[in-house]
């Protein structure tokens, strides 16, 4: 095991006024941060912006929550939501090729 890996941690996202965000980069390796913690109960909203050219990645889709967008490149684009209730929800691009979670608790 590196020794980076003991001492990484999951990112969280900021909250402000009762909101919290987080943004993503989707670039060659998928979704940067792949894993975002977040506070349960607290709207959520998620900025992509994709920096590949690859139409694999030009939509991004989760089925729980529900959300389906186009990310055009070098955009941010928002994707707001609910506040979830604690667990892990995945979200992955328009093929299923690549993944990203948010970890709710
Ligand atoms: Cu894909």
């Amino acid at each position: 095991m590196k020794l980076s890996a003991l001492f990484h941690k999951t990112p969280k996202a900021t909250i402000k006024d009762g909101q919290q965000t987080a943004r993503i980069t989707v670039g060659e390796k998928g979704y940067e941060p792949a894993t975002i913690e977040l506070t349960a109960n607290t709207p959520i909203k998620l900025v992509f912006n994709r920096t590949n050219d690859s139409m694999c990645l030009a939509r991004v889709q989760g089925e729980h929550p529900a959300f389906d967008v186009e990310l055009p490149l070098n955009q941010d684009v928002v994707v707001t939501l609910d506040g979830l209730t604690p667990g892990t929800y995945q979200y992955h691009c328009g093929m299923n090729m690549f993944y990203g979670q948010l970890v709710v608790k």
